[in-house]
């Protein structure tokens, strides 16, 4: 390992321990060395907080001239909430700028660098690039597109069942692979689901990560079915916003919003337009959603190439049986070749389960 990656990979640590608390701001974690010596460490809390070149700046004080700053995401360039990051590294007088990547930010991109080089400092880019850009992979989607980073999750048995003819299903996976998936609820900014799993587990789509974040609790319910006295409606404990469609009854609507409950409607009538739905939540700043479901859900994302990452706990279990649901239903696949391929797949064992991960490329 060089030299260089070593302090990349300090940064970046520092980056990756506030997934979570960033968003819709990206991960970025900067470390100033000055003579062989680290005089700086920071990383960027929280959006509309300082920037992680900031914090390590103030930390070096005098010590960063002369210095080198590594950087995992390339400095920005732009007068946003707070100032251009390239300008404070060239008034602080580093001498060299080392960073992961580029900013995908179009406000960005490329000028960050340009500042720092118009100035002689000397700028190295793409030290640890793959890591650092599989650690922002939400922020990477949602400021190029302003739409959210989609995860479709799922727990099932080996033969994909998501419960028993009789619908029954709990408990599928076990214990530490809920608890796993209770962390991907703190790190997206919305759990999304349709009406019918409201209807069916009148679930709570809360964390229990300790000291953890609800995500804001998102139902597609193109009828607005979903009982006054549903868990998500009347729990408090969580934001809830339901999408619906033009011909959702009036007054259903006006209960739901004396409950404090947030009603959008997506252009025409039948289902839910799920493009609006995504370009809704990104205007709303929501840069990530979890989805859990169920399978006719899953299906319509995956129909629109709404998903962008899967992931899979499989216990290792049969349970069979035509009629039991699965993790994706629909009307599936024709031929072999509309068949959605996982790609950069990886699994990892948790507990006596296997979490899968992988994601969709669409034709
Ligand atoms: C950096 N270092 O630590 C972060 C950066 O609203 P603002 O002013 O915070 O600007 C947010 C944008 O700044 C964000 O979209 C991204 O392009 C960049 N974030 N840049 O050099 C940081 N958080
Ligand atoms: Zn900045």
């Amino acid at each position: 390992m060089t030299s260089d990656e070593f302090y990349m990979d300090l940064a970046l640590q520092n980056a990756q321990a506030l997934k979570g608390q960033t968003d819709p701001n990206p991960l970025v974690g900067s470390v100033i060395v000055n003579d062989g010596r680290i005089v700086g460490i920071g990383a960027h809390l929280q959006a509309g907080g300082p920037h992680a070149e900031i914090h390590a700046l103030r930390m070096a004080g005098e010590k960063a001239r002369g210095g080198t700053i590594y950087v995992t995401l390339e400095p920005c360039s732009h007068h946003g909430r707070t100032g251009p990051c390239a300008e404070a590294i060239v008034q602080a007088g580093l001498k060299k700028v080392v960073i992961a990547t580029l900013d995908p930010n179009p406000v960005v991109k490329g000028n960050g660098v340009a500042i720092l080089e118009n100035a002689g400092i000397e700028v190295a880019v793409g030290i640890r690039e793959q890591e650092s850009r599989k650690m922002n992979e939400v922020f990477n989607k949602f400021i190029v597109t302003k739409r959210p980073f989609v995860t479709m999750k799922a727990g099932s048995s080996l033969d994909g069942k998501i419960a028993t003819h009789t619908f029954e299903s709990k408990w599928i996976t076990s214990e530490d692979a809920r608890r796993d998936a209770h962390f991907l609820r703190n790190e997206n900014m919305a759990i999304l689901v349709g009406a019918n799993t409201i209807l069916k587990d009148n679930p709570e789509l809360t964390t229990r990560v300790p000291n953890g974040r609800n995500p804001i609790r998102v139902v597609l319910d193109s009828t607005l079915k979903i009982p006054l006295d549903s868990k998500v409606i009347s729990d408090g404990l969580a934001e809830t916003w339901i999408f619906t469609t033009e011909d959702a009854d009036q007054e259903k609507e006006k209960l739901l919003s004396d409950q404090g409950v947030s009603v959008y409607r997506t252009a025409g009538s039948g289902k839910v337009d799920l493009g609006e739905v995504m370009d809704i939540l990104g205007e709303k700043l929501v840069s990530s959603v979890l989805v859990e479901g169920g399978g006719t859900v899953h299906a319509n994302l995956i129909e629109k190439k709404l998903v962008d990452k899967v992931i899979l706990y499989f216990a290792p279990k049969l349970i069979g049986g035509q009629s039991a649901p699965t993790f994706l239903e629909g009307n599936g696949a024709e031929s072999m070749s509309d068949v959605l391929d996982l790609a950069d797949t990886s699994i990892e064992r948790i507990g006596r389960d296997f979490k899968f991960t992988g994601y969709p490329i669409y034709n």
